[in-house]
């Protein structure tokens, strides 16, 4: 494929802390499957993880286990620009523009925003609620096609598209518009504590999630000890919300579909259910752990593969950016 043709890919995850399983299915091991298709660019989310508190030191610390896990699950820094956010100026300049375009009234009502507001009542920053602005400039930035994300963030993606719509309106054609793509099996893995929510890295209920850094023994404790139901049928269905979390993930890690997965299951028990769950997961994250703790042990190769990232990058965000000022009307001298 011509690289110079091929359609633009964006994708980010934030450095908040350890990744889970539901990141891993529904972001990044996507990200490695389309990186033959794409041109593609990867970040480290640093300006949107400030958006909630942040010990330094860990934020730092995250930031490269972060790239190290992309690079562990498969995302190739020779095929893919591979960066952290705040290392590319262009992406807090043009949030800036596009934040005099969006309406609070339309931050407000974004879900996301609405959750961590209630969860961080204390901290209900500007930078909380112009997060999705934030993004926006991300993806705009690049001219980019294809955003895969989880489906938790495609009211972010339309918004978006909103504002792009709306600045193409009233300045004439600059950005690209994005298109989601959103797989459909894993796309929401949810709490094992609590099935009817999402899997996330920021649960303070540590056996609700699995997190890519669990070893054997904790990931398949967690998931013995997962939230199903007081009847015995490993089939999945909107009743049982527990159950049918352990076949989407089990179906997502050994690669089949939910309906192989019921039948391989038939007739057995919970217990025998959760264990096969535990140890197929388990299976596929030890090799990633390794390579992820061989790529740390690396930290110069680490930050060569970022701070070319970063240059590259920023090459094409400020060609954007650029054209943005220009159609805004500043002044760049004569
Ligand atoms: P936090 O708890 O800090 O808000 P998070 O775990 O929700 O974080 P994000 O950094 O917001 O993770 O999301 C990174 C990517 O992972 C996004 O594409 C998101 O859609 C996807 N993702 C997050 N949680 C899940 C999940 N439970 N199932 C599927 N995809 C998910
Ligand atoms: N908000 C996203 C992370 C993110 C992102 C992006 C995803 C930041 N910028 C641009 C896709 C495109 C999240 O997953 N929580």
């Amino acid at each position: 494929m011509e690289e110079a043709q091929s359609k633009v890919l964006y994708s980010a995850v934030q450095p908040s802390g350890n990744l889970t399983i539901g990141n891993y299915v529904g972001a990044i091991r996507n990200w490695v499957a389309l990186q033959g298709q794409f041109t593609c660019f990867y970040a480290i989310a640093d300006l949107h993880a400030i958006t909630v508190r942040q010990v330094p030191a860990e934020l730092r610390r995250h930031t490269l286990e972060l790239a190290a896990l992309y690079i562990a699950c498969g995302v190739d820094p020779a095929r893919c620009t591979l960066y952290v956010q705040s290392n590319v100026p262009a992406h807090a300049e043009l949030a800036w523009v596009l934040n005099t375009m969006t309406y609070v009234g339309e931050m407000e009502r974004m879900t996301q925003f609405k959750d961590k507001a209630a969860k961080h009542a204390e901290n209900v920053n500007m930078g909380l609620m112009a997060y999705p602005v934030l993004m926006a400039a991300d993806i705009l930035l690049y001219q980019t096609d294809v955003v895969p994300v989880g489906i938790d963030q495609r009211q972010h993606l339309e918004i978006a598209r909103d504002i792009a719509v709306r600045f193409n309106n009233r300045y004439g054609e600059t950005f690209r518009l994005p298109e989601g793509y959103i797989v459909k099996e894993g796309a929401k893995i949810a709490s094992l504590q609590d099935p009817l929510h999402k899997m996330s890295k920021s649960d303070e209920n540590p056996n609700a999630s699995v997190y890519l850094s669990d070893d054997r023994d904790t990931v398949i404790r967690k998931f013995r000890r997962a939230v199903t139901d007081s009847d015995n049928a490993i089939v999945a269905s909107e009743q049982k919300p527990g159950v049918t979390n352990l076949l989407n993930i089990y179906a997502a890690f050994r690669g089949c579909t939910v309906a192989e997965a019921e039948k391989e299951f038939a007739g057995k028990g919970y217990g025998d259910f959760k264990l096969a769950v535990g140890e197929t997961v388990a299976d596929v994250l030890a090799p990633i752990q390794a390579e992820q703790k061989r790529l740390l042990a690396d930290k110069a190769y680490l930050s060569d593969i970022l701070s070319r990232g970063a240059q590259a990058a920023a090459h094409t965000a400020r060609r954007t950016l650029l054209k943005v000022y220009r159609k805004v009307g500043f002044y760049r001298g004569e």
